[in-house]
């Protein structure tokens, strides 16, 4: 017999591509050792070459898939990747608050507020991007937010340090403990520098940025890389900085697949 491991539970889209999405948590999650639970939002028909369309699952089937699992095999620690519509997200928050998962519980919860594919499709209706604000990141420990949904969900355009700063303190205004602003999109930049803040601390990882066309899952990798850490108890900074040398190498190791955008891998951590 196997000790059982911990368990951390994706509440997410599925790619039929298999390279983001409740795909990427999943494999990254067994990856770190933890047990990947899964709340399935939405189905999308998608390749490298991008998203074709996608179908949501309805909301109270979402927040059944939650208690199902919450209720038998306990969840360690929890993140949303896409939650495709304002119903669904209300149906999670308050699933999160019966359940006992995210601020102010034992249970860390990370926000990644998808908003579009990299190949710019959008993956939330209209209504959505506010429910995320206001019904997810007040009950969230961790928000981790790319820059083009900085720009989303702040207005604010994030050029150098100082605008990364000041989207930080934007983005806390919202109600979550720490939140991660990804600079990997500041693609001038030879290196990716992302900040970390709860309010009172500013730490800037930086890393290298690698020449690679295949990013597909990357922001999914990063942040089940987080709540995989989490989930074996680590605090956020010391979790956020394991990802980060996770997601690092998965970048360095991603692959073509399909005549567009292939996969960030963590193969590399089963060598
Ligand atoms: O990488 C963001 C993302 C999340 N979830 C699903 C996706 C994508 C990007 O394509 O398809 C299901």
């Amino acid at each position: 017999m196997t000790a059982t491991p911990p368990t951390a539970l994706t509440i997410a889209g599925s790619d039929s591509g298999g390279g983001a999405g409740i795909q990427a948590d999943l494999r990254t999650f067994f990856a770190c050792g933890v047990h990947g639970l899964v709340a399935l939002t939405a189905v999308t028909v998608q390749n490298s070459l991008g998203v074709q369309g996608f179908h949501e699952i309805p909301a109270d089937m979402v927040a059944d898939q939650i208690k199902a699992v919450a209720g038998d095999m306990g969840v360690d620690a929890a993140k949303t990747g896409m939650l495709a519509t304002a119903e669904i997200i209300r149906a999670v928050a308050k699933t999160l608050d019966e359940t006992g998962i995210g601020r102010g519980t034992p249970v860390p919860f990370v926000v990644d507020p998808v908003a579009a594919s990299a190949t710019g499709h959008a993956l939330l209706r209209e209504d959505a991007l506010e429910a995320i604000r206001t019904e997810l990141f007040p009950r969230a420990t961790l928000i981790t937010p790319n820059l083009d949904e900085v720009r989303l969900l702040t207005g604010v355009q994030v050029t150098d340090p100082a605008s990364q700063r000041g989207a930080a303190d934007a983005l806390l205004e919202f109600g979550s403990q720490w939140v991660l602003v990804k600079g990997g999109h500041l693609y001038e930049s030879p290196e990716c520098t992302d900040l970390l803040s709860d309010g009172s601390r500013y730490a800037e990882l930086t890393g290298p940025r690698y020449d690679t066309g295949n990013t597909h899952g990357g922001g999914d990798t990063m942040a089940s890389a987080i709540t995989a850490s989490l989930a074996k108890g680590m605090e956020v900074p010391d979790a956020v900085a394991e990802g980060k040398r996770f997601i690092e190498r998965c970048v360095a190791e991603s692959y073509p697949l399909g005549a567009g955008v292939g996969p960030v891998s963590p193969f590399w951590r089963l060598a």
